[in-house]
């Protein structure tokens, strides 16, 4: 005896997909926080010795290199002084920030998204 089996779908199936199914995304996706660049802003009246100071105490820069990084924002108007995430690159920017109001000088330094 034989018998029919019908597979039942949809009344709409008809292969045009106008039934709006939405393609799903299986594949594991690691994906990487966005970082964050702490620039450093040249002015004309913060002492060299406390940019360098702020480089060496909040940025774990050596002081060959902090001289370096300081000598390029007086020279080139910026630098990027390190990569971090949001969390810290705040953070940085508000130490910055605090000691050179604490020490009354201007010094600038922002934080921007890296591409
Ligand atoms: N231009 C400052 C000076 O001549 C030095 C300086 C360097 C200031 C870097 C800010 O981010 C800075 N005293």
């Amino acid at each position: 005896m034989t018998q029919d089996y019908q597979i039942k779908m949809s009344s709409d199936d008809d292969g045009d997909n106008s039934e709006g199914d939405v393609a799903t995304k299986t594949r594991a996706r690691t994906k990487r926080p966005p970082m964050y660049k702490v620039l450093l802003l040249n002015d004309d009246y913060t002492p060299m010795e406390f940019v360098v100071h702020v480089l060496e105490r909040f940025f774990g820069i050596n002081n060959a290199q902090a001289v370096e990084i300081m000598l390029t924002v007086h020279k080139k108007g910026m630098a990027v002084v390190g990569v971090f995430s949001h969390e810290i690159a705040e953070m940085k920017v508000t130490q910055v920030m605090d000691l050179a109001h604490q020490q009354e000088h201007p010094l600038q330094c922002t934080f921007e998204k890296e591409d």
